[in-house]
């Protein structure tokens, strides 16, 4: 038998509902990064009316986290921003861009789903910057660095004539975003053909950008969510060098097949470390959050040995 490509930490799940000093019904697809030589962790928490707020947790190990007494982001009540988070916000991602952390996450109202861009510098207090894409999208990741003077980010329109499928766009201002193009597509019977969605910020590695990403496959139990990984040109981001043909992680542990959605690895987060492994953080069954970690390298030369064609 192959060895897991992402060995799970053993402690599994690391954060669950009833870890946290509020009421939420579920705890999973965070967004990690480290921040002051702690690993910070916002995640997406179901209330007891179904809609989501986001809640914020530390780590001194990236394995055992404590969270905050109170909520990080919750929905818009004033403002602009109040009619496009009517109905919650969710799944945020965490981008250390410069100087701050640009967090990208879905606003659910019932206009549809939009991606909203909020920033910070330490996790204390959170500002909002705009809503950066019409409806319907959502799993939007930024990567952390400029393309020509650019900001670049994948993300994930939604269509009625194609299987969802991984879009690049970029911007000047990081609010107006354009020259957007398709760079990676479902494939037809196979582990992600019925759609594909950025997961993790990308990481930058020798070899280019690796990105860990979510496919899912219809089966007559339900569909299944798995994660894959990508490679991105440094220099071009569009082009991707190598998209590994099988997956990564797959629902395994009792936590990930059941849970408040059956049969879900999902992920907003990934935290490379000093020694060339990378730390990836996935939520299990839409429920609970787990960890584990991968060798960076190994998951590049994935990518690019047992690769198939993007598009
Ligand atoms: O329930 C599984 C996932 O479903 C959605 O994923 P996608 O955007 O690919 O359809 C999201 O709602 C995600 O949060 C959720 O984990």
């Amino acid at each position: 038998m192959r060895e897991p490509i992402v060995q799970r930490y053993p402690g599994n799940p690391i954060l669950t509902p009833d870890d946290i000093p509020y009421p939420v019904e579920t705890v999973h697809n965070a967004g990690v990064t480290r921040h002051e030589g702690r690993y910070i962790m916002l995640f997406r928490a179901h209330r007891g009316n179904g809609r989501s707020i986001v809640g914020l947790a530390k780590s001194d190990d990236g394995y055992r986290f404590t969270p905050c007494p109170k909520p990080f982001l919750l929905p818009a009540t004033a403002g602009f921003h109040a009619e496009y988070e009517e109905f919650g916000v969710e799944d945020p991602r965490i981008c250390a861009l410069e100087d701050e952390y640009l967090i990208t996450y879905s606003a659910y109202s019932r206009h549809g789903v939009r991606i909203a861009l909020a920033r910070t510098r330490d996790f204390d207090s959170v500002e909002r910057v705009g809503l950066i894409s019409q409806a319907d999208m959502r799993n939007t990741v930024l990567f952390p660095g400029r393309f020509d003077g650019r900001y670049a980010r994948l993300d994930r329109p939604h269509s009625e004539i194609s299987p969802w499928s991984i879009w690049i766009s970029y911007s000047r201002d990081l609010v107006h975003w354009g020259d957007s193009r398709v760079v990676m597509k479902p494939v037809p019977y196979h582990w992600d053909e019925m759609k594909i969605g950025p997961g993790a910020t990308p990481i930058r590695t020798d070899r280019g950008w690796l990105h860990i990403y979510h496919g899912v496959v219809p089966t007559m139990d339900g569909a299944v969510y798995r994660l894959g990984v990508a490679l991105h040109d440094l220099e071009d981001p569009a082009h991707v060098l190598g998209v590994c043909d099988r997956w990564i992680l797959q629902p395994e542990d009792p936590w990930e097949v059941t849970g408040y959605v059956h049969n879900v690895v999902f992920t907003c987060g990934a935290v490379p470390e000093e020694d060339g492994t990378v730390k990836v953080y996935w939520g299990g069954a839409d429920k609970v959050m787990c960890v584990g970690t991968a060798v960076l390298e190994e998951l590049v030369d994935l990518c690019l040995e047992e690769s198939r064609p993007p598009l």
